[in-house]
């Protein structure tokens, strides 16, 4: 009998914590990370994110029917997307980022990244 009391018990703490959890998550969600799209679309990028902070994914979509890539100048990304495909990628670091598209050099932006 003491045993089975020990057990009720110890369930109803987990039913806590889980709750408590559940909470906490909901209270922190304005810092969670956010996911952006980015089309890539008639030979060109679509509009960036303007608040985007590392943590943060950016989906990048190309609906063209040629590659694309999303390529920093300073190498800290290189992500290459295959026509009708998407890519996507966590912001590592912080800063103003130009990029281009290493098939097409006319292809070009900016990608601005605020701390966490
Ligand atoms: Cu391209």
């Amino acid at each position: 009998m003491g045993v089975r009391t020990t057990m009720v018990f110890g369930m109803a703490r987990i039913a806590v914590a889980v709750g408590g959890l559940a909470l906490a998550t909901a209270a922190s969600s304005e810092g969670a990370p956010k996911q952006y799209t980015v089309a890539m679309a008639n030979m060109n990028y679509g509009a960036l994110p303007g608040a985007a902070k590392v943590g943060d994914t950016i989906v990048w979509v190309n609906k063209d029917s040629v590659p694309h890539t999303v390529t920093a100048r300073d190498h800290s990304f290189d992500l290459r997307v295959a026509p009708g495909q998407s890519g996507r990628m966590t912001l590592q670091k912080a800063g103003n980022f130009p990029f281009y598209c290493i098939f097409h050099a006319m292809m070009r932006g900016t990608l601005k990244v605020a701390a966490k």
